[in-house]
């Protein structure tokens, strides 16, 4: 494993992409600040100022596409949520990958396929993470009600302590999630959610459906009941 530091860039996905041929697999994109982070679906990721999180995992486990690579997102997002317990936290997995503390979003993940025809050139797996911020930043934060680590335990975080922490969890069992896909974590992941069993509204890009959340299957997709019926969502927000 390797890891590039950068003092600054747009975007630590931005960075891994365009520079995806030079770089083997897992390797660690780090940057002390961000210009431009983005999140899904051209929102953005909102830079906290010096001590937050902001880097990406390069992953090139095969030149062709799996169905399970969809889901490292979900890996990390369990493999962050072992993190935070470590600092004496509760976190819960809102559907697909939000984290969230007390309801507050403390995390983002952004996973992005590069392909070349049908070559898989790799995937870039973005994640940005508050350590360090404080009330008037973080209550600045547009659409979200947000929050920081420091601000959950009452002390400063070590960003360099947190992110060895983050990559050691995350490949400790990354080539045993290769090898079994989503029900590798399942239980993992269902242990930490916030969402089952309860009426929710997923918007699926302009389209918005209402139904009970039933379950999440083994492919960790989320199986919603509406009017009897039941629809398996594989990508969506949940307002
Ligand atoms: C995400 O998108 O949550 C994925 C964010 C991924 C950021 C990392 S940082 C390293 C790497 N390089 C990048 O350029 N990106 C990745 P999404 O689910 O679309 O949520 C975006 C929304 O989260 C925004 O519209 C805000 O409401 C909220 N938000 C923005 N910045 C935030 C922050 N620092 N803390 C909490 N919420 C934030």
């Amino acid at each position: 494993m390797k890891v590039i530091k950068l003092e600054k860039v747009d975007s630590t996905n931005n960075y891994a992409k365009l520079n995806i041929e030079n770089f083997a697999d897992k390797t660690i994109i780090h940057a002390l600040s961000q210009t431009s982070g983005r999140g899904r679906l051209n929102r953005s990721w909102v830079d906290l100022g010096e001590g937050n999180l902001f880097m990406s995992f390069v992953l090139k486990p095969s030149d062709c596409f799996n169905e399970i690579y969809p889901n490292i997102t979900q890996y990390l997002s369990v493999t962050l949520c072992k993190v935070l317990e470590s600092y004496g936290l509760k976190p819960e997995i809102k559907w697909p990958n939000d984290v969230l503390i007390s309801g507050k979003k403390i995390a983002g993940i952004l996973s992005e396929t590069v392909m070349s025809g049908n070559v898989l050139k790799g995937i870039v797996v973005g994640i940005g993470v508050n350590l360090n911020s404080n009330n008037d930043d973080i209550s600045s934060i547009p659409d979200k009600i947000a929050t920081s680590l420091n601000l959950e335990i009452g002390k400063d975080v070590d960003l360099d302590v947190f992110m060895n922490e983050l990559t050691e969890e995350f490949f400790k069992n990354y080539d045993a999630f290769l090898g079994n896909g989503f029900e590798f974590i399942k239980n993992d992941y269902i242990n930490r959610n916030c969402f089952l069993n309860k009426e929710l509204n997923v918007q699926i890009f302009n389209n918005v459906e209402t139904g009970l959340a039933k379950s999440i299957n083994d492919r960790g997709e989320l199986v919603l009941l509406k009017e009897d019926k039941e629809l398996v969502l594989t990508i969506g927000d949940i307002l």
